[in-house]
């Protein structure tokens, strides 16, 4: 799916903005083509979460529907175009109505859809433009909840008579799998964009090396006659033209994209047709697995960066450019090469910054929780794997051209040790799957949790085995001798596989300015300590070739017991202010080199 642009053929509108809004009260009737929004209209900010921008319980707890609306008008001047509306991500499940018809329905959080206003509307019309939103996770969402908003566990028992009074008692909510706040609502931008009736629908492009040259083979989805593609470089020179729909351009002497600190060179494919027009900026560059190195240009990649979230104050996982151009630089700052896009898929518009910026992606899909917080074998119980394979699907359409995304993965933290050889079943068939639907057949894997690793079975079939520890934090808490001998006894089976392996997260709650003279946990010694413990032992081993501490920054979660203000293991605050572990790791990235570091 192309990322809409304005150019001599195309144009976008921005509906971002105030728009009007109203919670559901529970009852979760028709609401839109009754009186209930009017009534209960207040403004809300779109794109946002809508959870934290009113000071009011209901807000942050919501659990269901909340409509919003605006009205939209179409210039005249658009009269003889093609018409589209688009949503980068409403979280979870949206329903689209255009002046009370319903004209889409979507599943899924953190990827964009779109709808095609043929026949819907007319330019020069005013529109009212109304979206439901339902934020309710259960086990056959992505991200996976418990369902219904009634389960009930643990110390919910305690003092309560029973079981049935309690679930009477308790507010009915979202009881995630997942260990990040469920925001929900427009999250990402709204936009009507234009193409001439005759357009270009996709453009795909696969680059490849030989020798000094570039290769790039291309695709152009269109229903036009002609197509001319030129490519230019950096200074804006034509290096290379094609026609036709697809083929093969050889760029002499090509520049390859090379992630940081070397130069993520840009090239731009300029498509033309009769009537249409299409820029996509791409970079050569390749990426294959070898034994247990993990090669991009041919030369062994070390993966120093983070698991991230989309999270900030205020906007909660609303789309903010600013955090993204800051996270960028810190990202830098501290010397780091990558990051996951945990536990979703971000806005396009970070991918794009990625590419610029040089900074290697891991792209994780919204899957996360399936099988936890149930006894039943998630893939035979639940309705899941359709809607997965949908997100991967739509995963790679919006992600394939981008040189920075390097590896895809499926999941975070499924259960594969309760039922292995379903888990087995289900995970290697979306592994063919998934590198059956990517043009540039990139490394695929999904990233397990702390289990019996010799139980699991799916871990080990993936191109690299990733891994979420928290030796010594969650598991012999505070004992780093301890927690480092679990480890290496891990790592010595992991180095039987054969593969490379990264630590896709590991980390230490600490409270920023909480200071002691002995590393004790939650205090800053101690995430330094644990840190350097860690990576102590990484370094001792080669198919170790990657580390992504968890988190970048502290993120907000559920209220609960183990969460003080939600979830305190970044290396950052909240609001971006490195803790001690930050310059630790600015020490030590900054001299760790992005290739070449493990043989
Ligand atoms: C994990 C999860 C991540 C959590 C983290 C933690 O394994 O993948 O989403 O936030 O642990 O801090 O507990």
């Amino acid at each position: 799916m192309l990322y809409p642009v304005t150019n001599e053929k195309r144009t976008v509108i921005d509906l971002n903005g105030v728009w009007g809004f109203c919670l559901d009260d529970g009852t979760n009737e028709e609401r839109i083509n009754n009186s209930f929004i009017a009534l209960n209209r207040e403004n809300i900010a779109v794109p946002a979460s809508y959870n934290d921008l009113k000071d009011d319980l209901r807000y942050r707890e919501h659990y269901g529907w909340a409509y919003y609306e605006r009205t939209f008008t179409i210039p005249e001047t658009l009269r003889s175009q093609r018409l589209v509306l688009r949503f980068d991500a409403v979280t979870h499940h949206a329903l689209v109505y255009i002046n009370g018809k319903l004209v889409k329905e979507h599943q899924g959080g953190f990827l964009p859809f779109e709808i095609s206003l043929d026949g819907i509307v007319t330019a020069g019309s005013t529109c009212l433009l109304q979206v439901a939103v339902d934020n309710r996770v259960s086990h056959s969402t992505l991200p996976v909840g418990n369902e219904d908003g009634t389960a009930f566990f643990g110390s919910d028992n305690a003092g309560v008579p029973s079981v049935e009074m309690a679930k009477k008692w308790r507010k009915k909510r979202n009881l995630p799998n997942f260990d990040f706040f469920n925001y929900a609502g427009i999250n990402r931008s709204v936009r009507l964009y234009s193409t001439p009736e005759k357009y270009i629908r996709d453009v795909t492009i696969v680059p490849s090396v030989d020798g000094a040259d570039g290769i790039v083979d291309y695709t152009v989805d269109t229903d036009c006659d002609s197509v001319f593609v030129a490519i230019t470089d950096r200074e804006g020179r034509t290096v290379a033209t094609a026609e036709g729909k697809e083929g093969r351009i050889r760029i002499e002497n090509a520049k390859l994209w090379n992630p940081y600190p070397e130069d993520p060179y840009l090239y731009t494919a300029v498509i033309k047709t009769e009537s249409d027009r299409y820029d996509l900026r791409f970079g050569i560059r390749t990426v294959r697995i070898d034994g247990r190195r993990f090669l991009i240009n041919g030369k062994p990649f070390f993966f120093k960066g983070f698991g991230k979230h989309e999270d900030s104050p205020v906007h909660g996982r609303g789309f903010d450019l600013a955090f993204d151009v800051k996270d960028m630089s810190l990202i830098k700052w501290m010397g780091a090469n990558s990051f996951r896009t945990s536990h979703y898929p971000y806005a396009e518009e970070m991918y794009s910054l990625a590419d610029e910026e040089g900074i290697v992606i891991i792209d994780e899909t919204p899957a996360v929780g399936i099988g936890a917080g149930t006894a039943q074998d998630p893939y035979k119980t639940f309705n899941i794997r359709k809607h997965h394979e949908d997100v991967i699907r739509d995963l790679i359409d919006r992600d394939k051209n981008h040189p920075s995304v390097v590896m895809w993965s499926m999941a975070n933290e499924p259960d594969t040790e309760h039922f292995p050889e379903s888990a087995e079943e289900y995970w290697t068939s979306l592994y063919d799957y998934t590198h059956s639907l990517d043009p540039q057949d990139r490394p695929v894997t999904f990233v397990c949790c702390q289990n019996n690793y010799e139980v699991d079975r799916a871990t080990r079939k993936m191109d690299v085995v990733c891994i979420n520890r928290y030796y010594g934090w969650y598991n012999l808490s505070g004992d780093m001798d301890a927690a480092c001998y679990a480890l290496n006894i891990e790592l010595d089976f992991w180095q039987t596989i054969g593969k490379p392996l990264i630590m896709t997260e590991y980390g230490a709650d600490t409270l920023p300015g909480f200071h002691l003279s002995q590393p004790e946990m939650f205090s800053e010694e101690f995430q330094v300590m644990y840190y350097d413990r860690i990576n102590t032992e990484f370094d001792k081993r080669d198919f170790v070739i990657g580390e992504h501490p968890w988190n970048f920054a502290d993120f907000n979660t559920i209220q609960g017991v183990y969460r003080a203000d939600g979830n305190r293991k970044g290396l950052l605050t909240r609001d971006r202010r490195p803790k001690m572990a930050a310059h630790y790791f600015r020490k030590r990235w900054t001299s760790i080199p992005t290739f070449g570091y493990k043989p």
